[in-house]
């Protein structure tokens, strides 16, 4: 087990170091870089840290207290899609240290040689984590990640649209089907930006797998999404709960559990006690995903990153960062931090019998690959 320098002589110490540039990622700066073990062994942190991170997926207080409490400075950067992610990654960026793919992203990651290798061992705050979350089939031993928060790709829909209270959304027709969306589109409809999941949702309305690599299968969901593309009014999936939910701009979504949950609270009326967004798992199934934390096979403070990596599974870390994005945390001993009213709301914590119904993707290799990028840009590009 490795020993952290935890104290507060270490702070002052770095302090006095002086911090590191600001700005984008630094790569190959010797300054920013672990600086190896002291004389007792003991591990000293770098300068500065990258972490790159899903856009609004962090309390950033807690970053703040990273800084103070460990002299780090965190250069803090956000993106989109798993996809983006990985597109920087192999475009040759260098200077990210920690990442958070999603489950089927970390499968591809760990092939392309992109993530470090940790030893949970040296992690000593990984033992907060809920049995089920361990060993995920992405990485049965957890050789490469830990988990950070998870949740489900649900319907997320407006609780004061007339239609909805008598026809409340159930199925993916309310997404993919044009009789349906007849009924509501004008007041906006908002899917996922996003290559795996929009396909994987129009594939389970289908009644065939989301990570099917059939063609035929494929392009029958690329189909059905480009019928019920003149229907839907953006595809966002980075800001969609603050610039389209909770100001009413939409009327229904394809969402993630957390967005929506953030909409509600966010609309939530005291006198009511409720708030103006509904979320909803459709009756053909969905997908369940799990996102991740990671240390990125370019790093050149690896020893910090580790460091990060058992920060954030510290139990109030953990709780104060689902309490700020309303996504689940698959850290069990953060729940008696957790908001109760977060803990007890069955769209982000779904009981066992709807997990049950809930499916992984899964990395689609190569040819797979291939077919999904045709379809995504089949769908992109249609007017
Ligand atoms: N607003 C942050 C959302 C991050 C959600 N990650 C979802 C991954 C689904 N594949």
């Amino acid at each position: 087990m490795k020993k952290w320098i935890w104290s507060l002589l270490l702070v002052l110490l770095l302090a006095a170091c002086g911090g590191g540039p600001a700005g984008g990622p630094s790569a190959d700066s010797e300054e920013s870089s672990d600086t190896g073990s002291d004389a007792s062994g003991e591990v000293q942190l770098a300068d500065e840290l990258s972490v790159y991170n899903w856009a609004d997926y962090i309390d950033e207080e807690m970053i703040t207290q990273y800084e103070d409490t460990y002299g780090v400075d965190i250069i803090y950067d956000t993106y989109a899609s798993n996809e983006d992610l990985l597109a920087k990654l192999q475009a040759g960026a260098e200077g990210y240290d920690v990442i958070f793919p999603s489950d089927y992203m970390v499968s591809i990651m760990i092939d392309l040689d992109l993530l470090s290798k940790i030893d949970t061992a040296d992690l000593p705050n990984f033992a907060n984590t809920d049995p089920q979350f361990v060993g995920a089939p992405f990485d049965p031993n957890n050789e490469y990640c830990v988990p950070y928060q998870w949740g489900t790709t649900g319907i997320g829909y407006r609780a004061d649209v007339e239609f909805f209270q008598e026809n409340p959304p159930d199925s993916w027709a309310y997404v993919f089907d044009p009789a349906m969306l007849e009924q509501y589109a004008d007041q906006g409809i908002n899917v996922l930006n996003d290559p795996r999941e929009l396909p994987g949702s129009a594939l389970i309305y289908l009644g065939y797998d989301p990570n099917t690599t059939n063609p035929d299968e494929l392009n029958e969901a690329r189909d059905v999404i480009l019928a019920a593309k003149p229907y839907w009014k953006t595809f966002n999936s980075e800001d969609y709960d603050n610039t389209l939910l909770i100001p009413g701009e939409v009327a229904l979504t394809q969402g993630w559990s957390g967005d929506v949950a953030n909409a509600y609270w966010n609309t939530y009326d005291d006198e009511t006690e409720d708030g103006n967004w509904y979320y909803s798992i459709p009756e053909e199934g969905a997908v369940k995903w799990l996102d991740n934390i990671c240390i990125t096979a370019s790093t050149e403070r690896y020893e910090t990153a580790l460091h990060f990596m058992n920060y954030m599974m510290d139990a109030e870390v953990a709780a104060a960062v689902t309490n700020f994005t309303y996504y689940a945390s698959p850290n069990e001993a953060a729940r008696e931090f957790i908001l109760p009213e977060i803990l007890d709301d069955q769209s982000i914590f779904p009981p066992q019998d709807v997990q049950d119904k809930l499916v992984w993707l899964t990395e689609v290799g190569e040819e797979g690959s291939f077919l999904y990028d045709e379809l995504w840009t089949a769908v992109k590009s249609s007017q």
